[in-house]
């Protein structure tokens, strides 16, 4: 018995991801996951918008080893609110080879951060996309910023393109690195060169400081996965926004799978072919070294980068 009633419509992982035809290079980097529980051992919080299957770190250690990745970084989803014991408990079980982003309280100790730091986070998310989280005040918000700065610490942000105008004043006074979750998830059926995205870029070249995810074409897409247009073809009105991104910004971009998918509508990706994604839009090695080794490892692992 699930201690846990999954929300209405809700879509499971992949049971059988294919085996990805793209060879990621040695040492790369899966920079966006997550891990749901699982329910019984780690309890979802009160307050979240949705109740997930469970998805818990044995499953992600294989998909890592399945897709060919070295490494993960495993961001907190909502559905944990800043209780982050399935995240330390993933990072400390991985032997190294995951770090974390976490979600944090302003009550939250100097020594609770400092064990969170040595469980391997190196970053906290801010998450501005309302149909996930309630309100929190952007006093409390930048007065956590400014504390984990002086740990090395970034800060993730996710958000939905029509609100980065409203937001953008407190993001450029971030005061330490900051990585946007999904290229700031903009809508793909407008233009590459249309006033949002442009806005987006211009917010990225302003601010040398702030990277950008380079993730989720299968929750950003309108022409839809390979199942419908085949596989060369996926996601393709996805692959001109990643391409701006990676290739006026080669050393500030990340890439994830976004396992387990949370809130996905419709379809639910084969891992594998996300995986088969990459090369379209990180079309030569150099810079799919750049997306999936260098910058994840100077960011997340320094010391050895
Ligand atoms: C993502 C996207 C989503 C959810 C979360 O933490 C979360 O609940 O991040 C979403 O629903 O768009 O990056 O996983």
């Amino acid at each position: 018995m699930t201690p846990f009633e999954k929300t209405p419509g809700w879509l499971d992982w992949h049971p059988r991801p294919s085996k990805p035809r793209f060879r990621v290079p040695e040492g790369a980097v899966d920079a966006h996951c997550h891990v749901f529980g699982p329910g019984a051992e780690f309890p979802f919080a009160p307050e979240r918008k949705y109740t997930p299957c469970d998805a818990g770190k044995e499953q992600l250690f294989a998909l890592r080893d399945r897709l060919g990745f070295a490494r993960n970084v495993i961001v907190q989803a909502t559905c944990h609110g800043a209780d982050n014991r399935a995240l330390v408990d993933a990072c400390q079980a991985s032997g190294g080879r995951a770090r974390g982003v976490a979600t944090v309280r302003r009550s939250i100790t100097d020594e609770e951060l400092q064990q969170l730091h040595a469980a391997g986070v190196r970053g906290v998310r801010f998450n501005f996309v309302k149909r996930l989280v309630d309100f929190t005040p952007k006093d409390e918000l930048m007065e956590i910023a400014a504390r984990v700065a002086t740990l090395g610490w970034h800060v993730v942000i996710y958000f939905e393109a029509a609100d980065l105008p409203e937001l953008w004043d407190f993001f450029t006074a971030l005061p330490t690195t900051v990585v946007v979750d999904h290229m700031g998830r903009p809508d793909v059926s407008q233009p590459v060169d249309g006033p949002e995205f442009s806005l987006f870029l211009q917010f990225m070249r302003q601010h040398p400081n702030v990277w950008s995810k380079v993730s989720c074409p299968e929750r950003l897409s309108l022409s839809g996965p390979p199942a419908l247009h085949g596989e060369q073809h996926a996601y393709r009105d996805v692959v001109p926004f990643a391409r701006r991104v990676i290739d006026e910004f080669p050393d500030r971009v990340l890439w994830g799978t976004d396992w387990p998918h949370p809130n996905l509508k419709g379809h639910m990706p084969d891992d594998g072919l996300l995986v088969d994604f990459i090369p379209h839009i990180a079309p030569t090695p150099e810079l799919q070294h750049r997306l999936l080794v260098a910058n994840p490892m100077r960011l997340y692992w320094p010391e050895e980068a």
